[in-house]
């Protein structure tokens, strides 16, 4: 078990719980939906203690260079001011959340989101140095926001019962946790969580 703390430096990022990651949307995150309760308690321990919370969202235009029309690799998903592109209904984002809005130029894929949002900046502003990453998808957005974060120099925790990946290819989660934590990231679940 490794134990780490809810410092007062520390922040929350939810990553990209929309509609289109979880079964039913467009590009479906196997068992995605499963993040949401668990998330909804890490929540709960950061607002219990008074600390930011960020849910960052994959916002595309219509015409989004990933997409397959384009020559991208996926479907349409997460389209600006659609269904897809909303917070899972049942995610308990606290009402001060700050939401991070990621790969809205159609002409670049951003699948961090520290890319081109000024989060790294926002964040520092708040006097955070320990982030904690969970959501969707451990593959893609996670592991890139991980990354990002910790050549940003924030100490990054990865939560692992709190993310699902796509696995395009078998073993791609496990060899995303793998980098996460060769860079530097820690690995934990709930009950490694110290509240104190
Ligand atoms: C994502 C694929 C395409 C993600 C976003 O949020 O992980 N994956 N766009
Ligand atoms: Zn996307």
């Amino acid at each position: 078990m490794v134990r780490v703390g809810l410092t007062s430096w520390s922040a929350l990022i939810v990553v990209d719980v929309q509609n289109d990651f979880v079964p039913g949307g467009a590009l479906p995150v196997p068992n995605g939906h499963e993040v949401v309760p668990i998330l909804n308690r890490y929540i709960e321990a950061f607002v219990g203690k008074g600390l930011p919370v960020i849910a960052t969202r994959d916002w595309h235009p219509p015409n989004h260079i990933s997409f397959k029309s384009r020559g991208g690799p996926w479907p349409p998903h997460c389209v600006q001011g659609t269904w897809g592109a909303e917070f899972h209904p049942e995610l308990k984002l606290p009402k001060d959340v700050i939401i991070v809005s990621k790969a809205t130029d159609p002409d670049r894929e951003a699948y961090s989101g520290f890319e081109g949002t000024g989060l790294a900046e926002r964040l520092r502003e708040l006097g955070v140095k320990r982030v904690f990453v969970g959501g969707l998808a451990t593959d893609y957005c996670v592991k890139h926001t991980v990354l990002d974060a910790l050549k940003y120099g924030f100490e990054a925790i990865l939560l692992l019962d709190a993310s699902r990946g796509v696995d395009v290819n078998p073993g791609d989660s496990a060899r995303a946790i793998r980098e996460m934590v060769a860079a530097g990231a820690i690995a934990i679940t709930l009950d490694d969580l110290l509240v104190g």
